[in-house]
């Protein structure tokens, strides 16, 4: 052997060694950073993870039905190799702490109400609009179409991915004082509202008195007569046993309410294309299931709550007031949240009311 050649061959076995002497870390770098053999150390298509899954009602009501739904698709798509795991209650948080978990990537999703996120992209607003849906389906027809898009497509901004809208529902008034029969009689009603700022000027146009506050903190303040009434839909109202606390239940329709089931970007960004397809399809799956029973309750419900509460409808005239009160407050936000989204949420009503 020539004397170059016995060099070469003493640098390369030092070599050999110094590579498997910095430990496996560096090993098993080359061995994936090697081309032939990416194909076969490409990351599963489908990885063992955990998701946690919080949201603030409880999990017989129809919000914590379809959390369950999408843990039970979740775990017959993957194999059961993506685990989500089911926080019931506001046991993680209220709804705004919850999403700044989702935000820091220390939790991975969260279903709230749409209007706990004006604080984060103001345009979930324009769905507060008093009086603004008719029925269920025009809200999901708005939701799922280019609007809900359109809101959808401001969340990864904000450190969130948006996969789906569940039903809440049209929303009502209980109180402790007394019945609400005229636009009048909310004159001074302490009324708790969404933190939201559509909500706060819709209720203070008809004459209240709103106090933003976390929906987890509600009943208490109900039960200790910090605030006088709250408004949600019946499924809440009866979940939540605000009839425990409330005596009065009038009918108002006001506004309807969707919850946004949302995802950490920082979980999303980490899950590979076929993670990332197999979640949004649980995700919707459980949306149209979540729909489907919340939709059904909510029109049901209303005769058990009836023998709980001193239940009310509002006279034609005077919910008529109540529009002309509160229309200012579309106007005004139609402004502030951009008049093309708006008109494009009215031109596609118009269109579906034909
Ligand atoms: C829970 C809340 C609640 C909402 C509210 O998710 O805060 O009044 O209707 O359902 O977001």
């Amino acid at each position: 052997m020539k004397k170059w050649q016995g060099k070469l061959l003493a640098s390369m076995v030092v070599l050999g060694l110094l590579i498997s002497s910095v430990g496996c870390g560096t090993t098993s770098q080359t061995e994936e950073s090697t081309p032939e053999d990416t194909g076969s150390t490409t990351p599963a298509e489908i990885q063992e993870r955990v998701i946690k899954l919080g949201f603030a009602l409880q999990m017989d009501h129809p919000q914590g039905l379809g959390a369950k739904k999408f843990a039970e698709l979740m775990d017959e798509k993957s194999g059961g190799k993506i685990q989500v795991r089911l926080y019931s209650d506001s046991q993680l948080g209220d709804d705004n702490q919850q999403t700044s978990a989702l935000v820091s990537g220390t939790q991975e999703a969260v279903i709230q109400a749409s209007s706990a996120l004006t604080g984060r992209v103001k345009e979930f607003g324009i769905l507060d609009f008093p009086f603004l849906f008719n029925s269920e389906q025009e809200a999901f027809a708005i939701l799922d179409g280019p609007v809900g898009k359109a809101l959808f497509d401001k969340l990864p901004e904000q450190g969130l991915i948006g996969l789906g809208y569940f039903d809440n529902g049209f929303r009502n008034v209980t109180n402790s004082k007394h019945p609400i029969n005229t636009a009048d009689d909310f004159k001074g009603l302490k009324i708790r509202t969404m933190q939201s700022p559509v909500y706060l000027d819709t209720f203070k146009a008809i004459g209240a008195n709103p106090t933003p506050m976390a929906f987890a903190e509600l009943y208490t303040a109900l039960e200790s007569k910090t605030v006088d009434a709250q408004e949600n839909p019946f499924s809440i109202i009866n979940s939540s046993k605000f009839y425990e606390v409330q005596h009065y239940l009038s009918i108002t329709r006001h506004t309807y309410n969707t919850f946004v089931f949302a995802m950490s970007k920082k979980f999303w960004d980490q899950l590979t294309p076929t993670e990332q397809e197999m979640i949004q399809e649980a995700a919707t799956e459980a949306t149209q299931y979540e729909r489907q029973i919340n939709v059904e309750l909510n029109n049901q419900i209303l005769g058990e709550l009836e023998g709980l509460m001193e239940v009310n409808e509002i006279s034609p005239e005077e919910m008529a007031k109540i529009r002309e009160l509160v229309k200012p407050v579309a106007e005004k936000y139609s402004e502030e949240y951009g008049a093309d989204l708006v008109n494009q949420m009215y031109s596609e009503l118009e269109t579906i009311r034909k």
